[in-house]
């Protein structure tokens, strides 16, 4: 063992098994993960409080102690916030740059460029096509795929005006929006200015900073983000459920394994279909495989799970600990959450790590850049590639664990799930909120953090919160989170509290709804817009009895989610690992009373999930308090015992 391994407790990182079993694994071959990096490095406290500003080079001034200002008299507030907008303007830019390559690649499928592709929901393109003020009718297919795509990319580079989906918002909140003028213009623009507006010596007004925030984060909430789940849904098909299993134990011991890894799911799902093509079948079988096994890591898993039941083999913190397997023969990632680790670990093993994006280079990988054209090629390329591989495989490791699930729960099935396919709509879900059977409903989204115990804080909110009546609706690696602990079956019933479980059964739903990927948070402000439209709830989707929870997040697109979640009136917990603006007493305080005051969202950390949960049932209570619609309702106290219940 290494001077840095001593004091790393493989059992005391997850309260996922198949974390300790494979870390054992990799502490046996003396590997480093990811978990091992963070037990040997202590987090910067400046820099985790956003106390350290490294705008300009008088600096880095890090304002702790007695040093109160930066060189350029920079106070601790304005640092605070200024490192908190770039941020958020990071993590816009990641989801609307993704949503710009969805409409790029729907614009290359309308004009022939892009081989044998075709636009899977015609129905939600004319519907999408009418968001962005064309007329459908009588067009053909794809020359309203290809009008809609231009629509969509005017949206990026649009200057003035206002983003077209800001009309899907309630009424009341775009007015509040340009009275405080944060109407989001341009997707580009917003992230730009949020760029240019925390240059050293631009802006310097917390309060104005945060609003630039606000704004860019709209930019993605309800512009790149929206614009990539509705033209993924039209280019590769609307969600509806679907059966598959989440965990390590998906990867095949006689199968050849590729794992997409990502977010961008244009090329995985030419992957999958290529897996399922019989040629290659037979050359699976001609190298001694049974077949070909595809799985997925992180948000490509999700989209890939909502679509054709692709199991998803863990969330972030799993893509090391599935290359450890020894059994991966290909990792396809792109861009986003990949750990330059896993080329580390890959070197390991005979796994071939295949990078595709020409935006991304990552760690020692095969670097593919797909011919944007003929990604089909491509694909067969890499089955082909990971085919062959499959006789270079050693000795495998695969945890057995898997657990059953139901996913893609998208706005449009929900409403007919709800209403019927006649008469789609959410007014069952408005009866039971107002009648009390469903308390509230919470969004549990966000990633996982090795600072904190892997899948604790996700796993003990949702049950909490079921328990307690909360309908729960969960994406990114908060899904395969719950996907992997079981939380996903209609049997989670048996958890959730009576009147809750009530409701689900006689609507034929789970208590937890896997509604997609990251980007997909925007199905979650599509709902609430919907709820609110939907009557007897008020008119704004501030005052709902709901709540977004992150508890385990760990990157700058959490923090552009929870900050659009703010501005569209959704009040926002986040878990873990702190504050990022906790050098700043007043920010932090502007992020609860100020945002609350001025938009009726706000943002708080709040570390256990104990605290998380108390504070997701007070603030339901409050909505429904100021509804007139709160009847009694206990409490249900976790005690030490349940707790140690919820791990698988
Ligand atoms: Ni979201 Fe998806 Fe996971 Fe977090 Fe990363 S994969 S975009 S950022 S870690 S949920």
């Amino acid at each position: 063992m290494s001077e840095e391994t001593k004091g790393f407790d493989v059992d005391s990182v997850s309260i996922d098994p198949t974390a300790a079993e494979m870390l054992g694994v990799a502490e046996a071959c003396e590997i480093e993960t990811v978990f091992q990096r963070a037990s040997n490095i202590k987090p910067c406290s400046t820099g985790k409080d956003g106390a350290c500003c490294k705008l300009c080079a008088m600096g880095p001034c890090r304002l702790i102690g007695k040093t109160t200002r930066g060189v350029c008299g920079a106070t601790q507030d304005t640092v605070a916030a200024r490192n908190f907008v770039r941020q958020v303007a990071a993590g816009a830019s990641a989801h609307s740059d993704h949503g710009r390559d969805v409409a790029l690649t729907m614009k290359a499928i309308a004009s022939g460029e892009i081989e044998d592709a075709t636009i899977a929901d015609e129905v939600k393109l004319a519907r999408v096509a009418g968001y962005l003020g064309i007329e459908p009718t009588g067009k053909d297919i794809m020359t309203l795929a290809g009008e809609v795509a231009d629509a969509a990319l005017a949206q990026f580079g649009q200057q003035t005006g206002e983003l077209a989906y800001v009309a899907r918002d309630p009424k009341k909140r775009q007015e509040l929006w340009r009275s405080y003028g944060v109407v989001p213009r341009g997707i580009d623009r917003e992230v730009v200015e949020a760029m240019h507006r925390t240059n050293a010596g631009t802006d310097q007004n917390y309060q104005s900073l945060l609003d630039g925030a606000i704004r860019c984060s709209l930019a993605s909430g309800w512009g790149g983000s929206m614009l990539a789940t509705d033209l993924q849904d039209c280019l590769y098909g609307t969600p509806s459920p679907v059966r598959s299993s989440a965990n390590l134990g998906v990867i095949s011991e006689t199968e050849v394994n590729i794992l997409i890894h990502g977010h961008e799911p244009l090329l995985a799902s030419m992957i999958i279909d290529a897996t399922r093509e019989p040629e290659m079948i037979e050359l699976a079988k001609s190298v001694g495989a049974a077949g070909i096994n595809i799985a997925g890591i992180c948000c490509t898993a999700n989209e890939s799970l909502m679509r054709q039941g692709v199991p998803p083999a863990g969330n972030m913190l799993h893509q090391e600990l599935a290359v450890l397997t020894g059994a991966v023969e290909a990792m396809v990632v792109d861009v986003q959450c990949i750990f330059q680790g896993l080329g580390e670990v890959s070197s390991h093993f005979h796994t071939m790590l295949i990078s595709t994006s020409p935006k991304a280079v990552v760690g020692d990988s095969i670097h593919m850049v797909v011919d944007e054209h003929r990604p089909r090629e491509a694909a067969r390329e890499i089955v082909r590639k990971a085919i062959e591989n499959y006789r270079n495989r050693g000795d495998i490791h695969i945890p057995t664990q898997s657990e059953p699930l139901v996913a893609g729960f998208s706005h449009e099935y929900i409403r007919y799930m709800l209403g019927g396919k006649m008469r789609a709509s959410l007014t069952p879900l408005n009866d039971n909120i107002v009648n009390g059977r469903i308390r509230g409903v919470a969004a549990v989204v966000g990633c996982s953090n090795p600072r904190g115990v892997q899948d604790e804080g996700v796993v003990n909110v949702v049950r909490e919160l079921i328990a307690n009546n909360v309908l729960v609706v969960v994406t990114g690696c908060a899904a395969i989170t719950s996907g992997k602990h079981g939380l996903l079956t209609p049997e989670t019933m048996q958890f959730a509290g009576e009147t809750l479980a009530e409701v689900c059964e006689t609507v034929g739903i789970p208590p937890v709804l896997h509604v997609g990927s990251c980007v997909d948070n925007s199905r979650i402000l599509t709902i609430l817009a919907d709820v609110a439209a939907t009557g007897g709830l008020g008119d704004d989707i501030a005052g709902l009895p709901a709540v977004a929870i992150s508890p385990e997040w760990f990157s700058e697109k959490a923090l552009e989610i929870a900050t659009y979640a703010v501005g569209s009136g959704a009040h926002v917990i986040f878990g873990g690992v702190g504050s990022p603006v906790a050098a700043s007493e007043t920010v932090v305080n502007y992020m609860i009373d100020g945002w609350t005051e001025r938009y009726g969202g706000s943002l708080r950390f709040i570390s256990d999930p104990a605290g998380i949960v108390t504070a997701t049932l007070d603030l339901i209570d409050a909505a429904r308090a100021a509804l007139k619609i709160d009847v009694p309702a206990e409490r249900v106290l976790f005690d030490m015992d349940m707790r140690r219940e919820l791990s698988v």
